[in-house]
């Protein structure tokens, strides 16, 4: 029975069954008993399997095809009216051609099958903050994705109005070559086909909360950001949050679930994540930035989450969990992935469905882009305003990348508008673990070049925009770089929970605690301002992870001058202009 009698959305779900012709239509009501009976028939078919539930309660597995195994910019779209306001870094389609080469495909897509009407909500259900959706889908997988991932059910569509943001998912016949994830931001529209991989078919994750938000934000004054959110406590037991974006591959969810090194705990200091992916960041009544997480789990990379790096997630997972494309134990009915401990089973099953022994075999049990799926409640250090309607008021912002040299172990933006550049530039090295070259630098301004759902030039302007909002009360922009590299290639900061040392003096810095010297790119901490005890780093070796490089730093200045050429005349005059001083603070 439908959840709603608000017409708007009635009336789209005929239209998407007329198209698709399911054999018949199920509301998610978000109750237990409906999201178990759907569990059994899911482990009936195959499409889960129930692991071990005395030690993993409540924990499923789930083998994605071989070929749909990560996201797929090549094939996502943003199909805005016209070509120029999704930038050069987006791909594009006319909205007409588009909707009429989906219909192709989804017609008739769900014969023979179900599809289920998840009514969800991006954020906390009734706050003012959040968003409604709904994702149609033919998938079990996806229903109980979503069910981890984001609040469902009968609260959500007792709020369904006509601004609902509209999400189709057919699995079809997981064909790569007509695998599309469509968006068209002036219906807030979502399409995605030919898929069952997370991050193409979970729409509520970076399709909405990402892609189609950054656009509403654009329109309604606020934005929405690939960042974790960070709340820090002090010794005297004050709060302060941050919010962090870094590209893939540098740690963000290791970050988000940081526990303090020993010699921090000692002293009183606990940090609590409020989330580990996604941040919508709006003015408050009091002119501060606040942010919420609009998500309710952890869509974690798998590998190399161990009882080390990241004891949090790894607690995260262990009831009420979705594993997929992880290696089965089959002694035990768990689950194992590299890097999670120095055991790999021999009687396994590897993510392909092939047996697998991980004392013989040559090839990797688990894929490298397995994933968990997990409630954020289960995060031991999940934060204490992780429900609050309102969010949490931010005082830095920390942008990052992964740079074996140019980038010093973090600075300080000189303000907002050089804050903005300083995010604008944002880069990681490509390294070893990845196809290709290694050392090559890729651009991903604020972590956001695959989730921006609009032109990244004047998505760069609405951040300037914002500054001007926020004036005094904008929070401080930073920059971080846990991974320089001595001569034989090796990290020279420790990293990890050793990332507070430094988190510490950027929250000081926001409320004028602690010291700076000036250099060309910013402000950075004196040695003396970072508390190294414990750390097993000296003074000499944190000058040397401090220090600006200026030949390489000129070269940069190149990089980002072709980078920025990209963006022809868009590019906001503030940026090109930051640009240019710091070429002349450089000579
Ligand atoms: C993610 C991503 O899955 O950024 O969070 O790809
Ligand atoms: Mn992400």
């Amino acid at each position: 029975m439908a959840l709603t009698q608000n017409r708007a959305v009635l009336d789209w779900i005929d239209k998407m069954a007329a198209m698709t012709q399911p054999d018949q239509i199920v509301w998610i009501d978000g109750s237990e008993a409906q999201l178990e009976d759907l569990r059994a028939q899911a482990v009936a078919t195959g499409e889960i399997e129930k692991l071990n539930q005395e030690k993993l309660p409540g924990c499923y597995l789930h083998r994605t095809a071989v070929n749909d195994v990560a996201r797929v910019e090549d094939r996502t779209f943003i199909c805005c009216e016209k070509k120029e306001d999704a930038g050069p870094t987006n791909n594009w389609m006319d909205p007409k051609e588009m909707y009429a080469k989906l219909e192709g495909l989804y017609a008739g897509a769900m014969k023979g099958r179900t599809m289920y009407v998840i009514p969800y909500s991006m954020g906390v259900v009734g706050s003012p903050f959040a968003k409604y959706g709904i994702e149609l889908t033919d998938s079990i997988y996806v229903v109980l994705n979503m069910a981890i991932m984001t609040r469902v059910g009968t609260a959500v569509a007792e709020k369904l109005d006509e601004n609902f943001i509209k999400g189709l998912h057919a699995k079809a016949d997981i064909d790569p070559e007509k695998r599309y994830i469509v968006h068209f931001p002036q219906d807030n529209t979502i399409m995605s086909v030919n898929s069952g991989y997370g991050g193409n078919v979970l729409l509520g994750k970076k399709c909405f909360a990402l892609r189609i938000a950054s656009c509403l934000g654009r329109d309604e004054g606020w934005m929405a950001e690939h960042m974790l959110i960070l709340g820090i406590q002090n010794p005297a037991g004050e709060v302060r949050y941050l919010a962090a974006a870094f590209p893939s591959a540098c740690g963000k969810t290791n970050l988000a679930m940081l526990i303090p090194p020993a010699h921090y705990r000692e002293k009183g200091w606990k940090v609590w994540c409020v989330g580990d992916d996604i941040a919508w960041l709006r003015v408050g009544e009091d002119g501060r930035l606040w942010a919420m997480n609009p998500e309710y789990g952890f869509f974690g990379v798998a590998p190399g989450t161990n009882d080390k790096s990241n004891p949090n997630a790894l607690a995260s997972t262990q009831k009420g969990t979705i594993f997929t494309n992880v290696v089965h134990n089959l002694d035990d009915n768990t689950v194992w992935w590299e890097g999670l401990d120095k055991n790999p089973p021999e009687n396994a099953v590897d993510w392909k469905g092939n047996p697998w022994n991980g004392k013989t075999s040559a090839e990797k049990g688990a894929h490298p882009n397995s994933r968990f799926t997990a409630p954020a409640l289960n995060c031991p250090c999940i934060s204490p305003e992780f429900e609050s309607a309102q969010g949490v008021p931010i005082s830095a912002i920390v942008f990052g990348g992964r740079r074996a040299k140019t980038a010093p172990l973090v600075y300080q933006s000189r303000d907002w508008e050089h804050g903005v550049f300083v995010g604008s530039i944002m880069a990681s090295e490509t390294t070893a673990a990845a196809a290709g070259a290694v050392g090559v630098v890729r651009r991903d301004p604020m972590a956001m070049l695959p989730f921006c759902g609009y032109h990244m030039a004047d998505y760069w302007q609405h951040w300037l925009d914002m500054g001007k909002t926020l004036g005094g009360k904008a929070p401080k922009i930073f920059n971080v770089n846990w991974f320089r590299t001595d001569e034989e290639g090796r990290f020279i900061w420790p990293g990890f929970g050793d990332n507070l040392r430094v988190l510490e003096w950027i929250m000081k810095r926001c409320f004028d605690e602690a010291g700076a010297a000036e250099t060309p790119i910013g402000f950075e901490p004196k040695a003396e301002d970072i508390d190294l005890e414990g750390s097993g780093i000296d003074r000499a070796t944190l000058e040397g992870l401090l220090g600006v490089d200026k030949a390489l730093w000129k070269e940069e200045v190149q990089g980002i001058r072709e980078f920025y050429g990209k963006f022809g005349d868009k590019l906001p005059q503030g940026l090109a202009q930051e640009l240019e001083a710091l070429d002349k603070r450089l000579d």
